[in-house]
């Protein structure tokens, strides 16, 4: 049902829009996530659709937030199952996080959708039907999450997130992974770690780091983490996307 030709100048691209014009049509991803997409790639084009330095080293960074966390969860939106669903699940078992459905347009039939999608990829559990527990100061949909998720982690990832709901888990007190393409975004601005790359891109190399970091000591990802340095990321992105110049 993918007929794009190798050779055309934008087959990733082409590619990547067919996924989520099929989420959608599997009830996995929403309308609006069409949208989000194509604001994703209009950011992507001007990084020149490739994983910065300063992403890279931010996803090293990722990867040792998820090693010594005592309890980490990954949030799949619809994006993110059209996406990656595989390599979310990877990124998981790798690092011992959690994965919870979590919706910006919660409906009960998406989460089951996208529960049943990671579980077809692998996933042994799923969480975010329980929705027992809350976000402080968020509206009543936009603030569920479960006990034993989101509510009890530590440290959370959360791809292509709103920036109203980055806001209020940053003020529980949890340490924020946000991969979002763009660098001006309320979510990139308050995250303890902001990737500005591309989700197909980062969920791998997040993985990849994980698997070199698994022996290093604690002591030694703790420096690592300390030695991060947001701002600076958020920077070298803008930097790379004004000038074209890598940072
Ligand atoms: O499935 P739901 O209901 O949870 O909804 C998910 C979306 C993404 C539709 C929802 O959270 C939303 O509306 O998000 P926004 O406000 O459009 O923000 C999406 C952000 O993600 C934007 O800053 C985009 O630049 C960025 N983005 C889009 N695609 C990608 C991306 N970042 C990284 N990788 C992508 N592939």
């Amino acid at each position: 049902d993918v007929d794009v030709p190798e050779s055309h100048p934008r087959y990733e691209s082409l590619l990547t829009r067919h996924r989520i014009e099929d989420g959608v049509e599997k009830g996995i991803t929403s309308q609006q996530g069409l949208i989000a997409q194509g604001r994703g790639e209009a950011f992507d084009y001007l990084l020149g659709e490739r994983t910065i330095e300063s992403a890279d080293r931010a996803e090293r960074v990722a990867a040792a937030h998820l090693l010594v966390a005592d309890h980490s969860v990954i949030s799949v939106n619809g994006n993110v199952a059209a996406l990656v669903p595989g390599e979310i699940v990877e990124l998981a078992e790798v690092t011992g996080a959690d994965l919870e459905v979590n919706l910006f347009n919660r409906t009960e039939e998406r989460i089951e959708a996208i529960a049943e999608h990671l579980r077809e990829h692998g996933a042994s559990e799923v969480k975010g039907m329980a929705a027992d527990a809350r976000i402080p100061g968020l509206d009543h949909e936009r603030a569920k999450v479960d006990a034993d998720g989101i509510g009890d982690a530590d440290t959370v990832v959360v791809p292509l997130e709103d920036g109203d709901r980055a806001e209020a888990l940053g003020e529980m007190g949890k340490t924020e992974i946000v991969i979002d393409l763009n660098p001006l975004s309320r979510s990139a601005q308050v995250a303890a770690v902001p990737i500005v790359d591309n989700v197909l891109r980062a969920v791998p190399n997040m993985t990849e780091h994980a698997q070199s970091l698994r022996d290093r000591s604690t002591g030694e990802l703790q420096e690592m983490i300390d030695e991060f340095d947001p701002d600076e990321t958020l920077a070298a992105a803008e930097e790379a996307i004004r000038t074209g110049e890598v940072a």
